[in-house]
């Protein structure tokens, strides 16, 4: 079995009593808190979602159990123990719930990998995690279209593995594994005894405050960085968010957006739902045509989306009405929601909006239902935990009075002090006394809502996905054609941002197409290439000598007001 993870900063001991004597983190971790949904909720319907093979399949807790089992042994077969890194690279399937569960059964830590993740990134995941596995499925909306082309995927991340240099002695590659071995069509016949399993008996002092799962971090810096969450403040934040959102047992959770995402896994999520014995419904893709045959399907009662979603299931439904009378709340969150739709998502689709404005990393805001009008439409919410400490400062740390807009950072029970391996880069992310830096700009109502009303970081949100912009442009360097690069956001109606690479060329000439061929080819995810390629014979620069992102900005936007 692999080396344990290395430490990370984390709360200092006397924060970690005050935060178990407050009652906020219990003892319990993902194997008992799955083990305990099972047994309590028996009969009832737990997920439902389709297969590998493409067929619906709906599960009770009982058989969600019988999955866990299959998953953990599915893994140990393939050499993975407890405290072992997996990296999820799969679509919303039932596959990816019994990798999930079956890895909190076994007790190892799940890496949360987006299905739309190459190699660049599966790798940089497996070796920054020192990964035993990477579990990936062929179909799936932004997935691969069969066995072949996820067997070519794995041979890429096997060679840049091999490529790549350790730094430490003794590492063996992942297994690179295809969930549809598990064989879920078979499970009716499986056991759920969960009790066999080692994941409810992790060793050393206080298992529930070790960590449970990787999270990503949308990212900042050319290499990707990994959440260490633990099970006890990641639960902490799944049962008050279950709450918050006033999640019981008869409700009905839609899973549009990737389901590890941490938005869609636990604000309140797959978890939320599983906390409180509802059911969870997985859609393959996110489009109102599927989504909405579901909800009339399904009588779904809860759905999470991105502002374009939102969007797009607002235009569809005036287009041609669905059934949607089951349906009770939207959420939308990732991105920056415009007041304007906020205000045509209730009525047109006949529910309560409620806005979310989380990260990986942690905090995470929630409008409230009874907050009024006003609040929900163009407010992202008030913290989740009163013990969530916000503070609004300016460019040298100083808190701005209310009102003012700031910096955001914060310290609580469920955001974390610090990442896995830091460089000194993403240890600038935390003050000295254990703040975050979110990279978020906003400003506070006196009831306490945020709005958020921009960004300090170098980071994309596009349609809610995060793009590191020196990942973007080191790769596009990297083209013989480039001689430098730049990546900004553009404002889009519909995308919030769309990514706009601005190059000086070097010799050649690299069309729009070949660059981005040429992104593909570096292993990086599709939404991270982009939307419009410029040209610039230079690029205008800081006092320093820096290219000047925000110069750029300045020109584009003017030049943009010349040509239309
Ligand atoms: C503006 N910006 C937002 C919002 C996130 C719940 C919901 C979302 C995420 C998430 C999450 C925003 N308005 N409503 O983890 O549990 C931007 C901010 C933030 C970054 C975090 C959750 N909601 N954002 O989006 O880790 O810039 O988490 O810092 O992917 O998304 O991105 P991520």
């Amino acid at each position: 079995s692999r080396a344990p993870l290395p430490a990370t900063v984390t709360w200092p001991e006397e924060v970690r009593a005050g935060y178990r004597a407050a009652g906020y983190w219990s003892e319990q971790t993902f194997a008992a808190f799955l083990d305990e949904r099972v047994r309590r909720f028996g009969e009832r319907q737990a997920v439902v979602g389709v297969d590998a093979a493409g067929a619906w399949q709906r599960w009770t807790y009982r058989d969600l159990g019988a999955a866990a089992v299959r998953g953990a042994d599915w893994l140990r077969g393939h050499g993975v123990g407890p405290g072992d890194r997996v990296v999820l690279h799969l679509p919303n399937t039932v596959e990816l719930i019994a990798v999930l569960a079956g890895a909190f059964a076994l007790g190892a830590v799940p890496v949360m990998g987006l299905p739309s993740h190459r190699d660049l990134e599966l790798a940089q995941f497996a070796r920054l995690a020192d990964a035993a596995a990477i579990v990936g499925l062929p179909g799936g909306a932004q997935g691969l279209r069969d066995a072949a082309e996820l067997a070519a995927l794995h041979a890429r991340i096997a060679d840049r593995l091999q490529g790549e240099e350790s730094s430490r002695p003794g590492w063996t590659p992942p297994a690179l594994l295809d969930a549809a071995t598990l064989r879920l069509g078979e499970l009716a016949a499986g056991a759920a005894d969960l009790d066999s399993l080692p994941g409810k008996a992790i060793e050393g002092p206080r298992p529930a405050e070790q960590v449970a799962l990787l999270q990503l971090s949308g990212g900042t810096t050319g290499v990707p960085k990994l959440i260490p969450r633990t099970h006890a403040d990641y639960l902490y934040s799944v049962r008050e968010s279950a709450r918050i959102c006033e999640l019981d047992a008869d409700q009905v959770l839609l899973v549009a957006l990737p389901a590890v995402h941490n938005f869609a896994l636990s604000s309140p999520g797959i978890l939320g739902a599983l906390e409180v014995g509802a059911s969870v419904v997985l859609a393959p893709d996110p489009s109102p045509r599927t989504a909405f045959g579901l909800i009339e399907r399904e009588r779904v009662t809860f759905a999470s989306l991105v502002p374009p979603l939102a969007q797009a299931w607002v235009a569809a439904q005036r287009r041609r009405p669905a059934d949607l009378a089951s349906l009770r709340v939207v959420q939308v969150g990732g991105a920056k929601l415009a007041p304007s739709v906020a205000e045509e998502v209730e009525p047109v689709l006949g529910v309560r909006l409620q806005q979310v404005f989380g990260m990986a990393e942690g905090l995470v805001n929630y409008t409230r239902y009874d907050d009024a009008d006003e609040l929900r439409h163009t407010s992202q919410g008030l913290p989740i935990s009163s013990a969530d400490e916000i503070l609004i400062v300016d460019a040298e740390d100083r808190p701005v009075p209310d009102g003012v807009e700031g910096a955001l950072l914060t310290r609580g029970p469920y955001t974390i002090r610090g990442y896995l391996r830091p460089t000194p880069e993403a240890e600038a992310a935390f003050t000295a006394d254990g703040f975050y830096r979110t990279g978020d700009r906003v400003r506070r109502l006196p009831s306490g809502h945020l709005i958020v009303t921009g960004r300090d970081k170098d980071q994309i949100n596009r349609a809610g996905e995060k793009i590191a912009v020196d990942e973007l442009e080191e790769a596009a360097v990297a083209h013989p054609d480039v001689h430098d690069a730049l990546a900004i956001g553009e404002p889009d109606p519909y995308l919030g941002e769309r990514i706009c690479l601005l190059v000086v060329l070097e010799t050649g000439r690299a069309e729009p197409g070949d660059l981005r061929e040429h992104l593909r080819a570096r292993g990086l995810a599709e939404f991270k290439l982009p939307d419009r390629v410029a040209y610039l014979s230079s690029f205008p620069t800081t006092a320093v000598g820096k290219n000047s992102r925000r110069e750029l900005r300045r020109l584009l936007a003017e030049r943009e007001s010349v040509t239309t």
